[in-house]
């Protein structure tokens, strides 16, 4: 894999150009850190700049050869030394699976829970550390059945944190069952010989049903455009949800196919949700870009840490006896 660093210049939302976007028109971009978060001159003394390389840890991934979460790990460290997003302020947390791995093979905080409990995970984290760049990241099997409920949540909560998800229409590391975004028809997993019968869970239109304000697909096979979208995601001011269509080598060889399939959405991100549930209805699944961006109030709910409490109590305690005592000795 070659490291290049990201141009900086204006780019558009078609697939495959070669530079991530820079916020122009209705979405305005991030504010800046405030000062108190904001990198010391120490430290731009130390990393002078910051290079996709940087995000990268020591540990090789295990993923099969040609397993498609090598290209969204490609481009979640370009676009992080795109934004230039020092490694100290991201956290990435995952669930289980191979997709879940990905906070493993990167120099950031990382933490890779429970099966399903991505979501739950960032929303604490962001919660109790609003200052950090937070990501979820998983599979399908993670994210939309086990996890599923707390999807729709946060896509209605709005809080600013982005969620990837690798869609391999499959359960990868628990050796290719069926997943709720596999073909009905799809026969291969011994434990749904006939296929599955059921109708997939549609990743998009039920994050816009949610609530989302920020949908996107991606194509692990086109880390470009996906670099592109995962610095868009990052940057929208919210719940961001990036699909992203990453084949699994190994239990759906068939996805060798998708490089011809995959192609850009209609031009541009809907804003009004008729607009975008009409698209994401019409679209074939295969649709890469900003499906629907929308600037809502983003929810930061006020957390008190343990510490915190524990001195509110006491300071209570001690005024509840004080009361009592001037009471009682009046
Ligand atoms: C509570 C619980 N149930 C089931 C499992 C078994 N399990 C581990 S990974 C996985 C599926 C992973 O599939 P997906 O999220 O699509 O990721 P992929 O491996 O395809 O990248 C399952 C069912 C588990 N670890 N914990
Ligand atoms: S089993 Fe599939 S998803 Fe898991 S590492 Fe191999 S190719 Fe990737």
């Amino acid at each position: 894999m070659t490291e290049t660093s990201t141009t900086r210049a204006p780019g558009d939302h078609t697939v495959g150009a070669a530079s991530p976007p820079r916020r122009t028109g209705s979405t305005p971009a991030r504010q800046p850190p405030s000062a108190e978060h904001a990198p010391s001159a120490q430290h731009r003394a130390v990393i002078p700049s910051l290079r996709a390389q940087t995000y990268k840890s020591h540990i090789k991934p295990i993923w099969c050869p040609g397993c498609g979460h090598f290209g969204v790990l490609a481009a979640l460290t370009k676009t992080l030394a795109y934004l230039e997003l020092p490694p100290e302020r991201i956290a990435v947390v995952s669930g289980i699976g191979c997709s879940s791995r990905l906070p493993a093979y990167l120099s950031v905080h990382g933490f890779h829970g429970l099966h399903g409990r991505a979501l739950p995970l960032a929303a604490g984290l962001k919660a109790a550390r609003p200052e950090l760049t937070v990501i979820a990241a998983g599979g399908d099997g993670d994210g939309f059945s086990i996890g599923g409920n707390h999807f729709l949540h946060a896509c209605r909560r709005n809080q600013d944190f982005t969620y990837i998800v690798m869609d391999n229409e499959v359960y990868g590391m628990t050796k290719g069952q069926a997943s709720p975004t596999t073909q009905p028809d799809w026969h291969r997993s011994k434990l749904t010989p006939h296929g599955t019968g059921v109708r997939r869970f549609q990743p998009a239109a039920i994050a816009l049903a949610a609530g989302a304000s920020f949908i996107a697909r991606g194509f692990a096979g086109d880390p470009a455009g996906l670099t592109r979208l995962l610095a868009a995601a990052i940057e929208h001011p919210g719940f961001a949800f990036v699909h992203v269509l990453s084949p699994c080598r190994t239990f759906r060889a068939e996805h060798h196919a998708w490089k011809q399939l995959v192609h850009p959405c209609e031009r541009g991100p809907a804003e009004d949700i008729a607009r975008a549930a009409e698209l994401i209805q019409r679209d074939d699944g295969m649709a890469l870009g900003i499906l629907f961006e929308q600037q809502i109030p983003v929810y930061a709910p006020a957390v008190t840490t343990a510490a915190e409490q524990g001195q509110s109590d006491a300071a209570a305690s001690a005024a509840a006896l004080a009361a009592l005592e001037a009471e009682l000795c009046r």
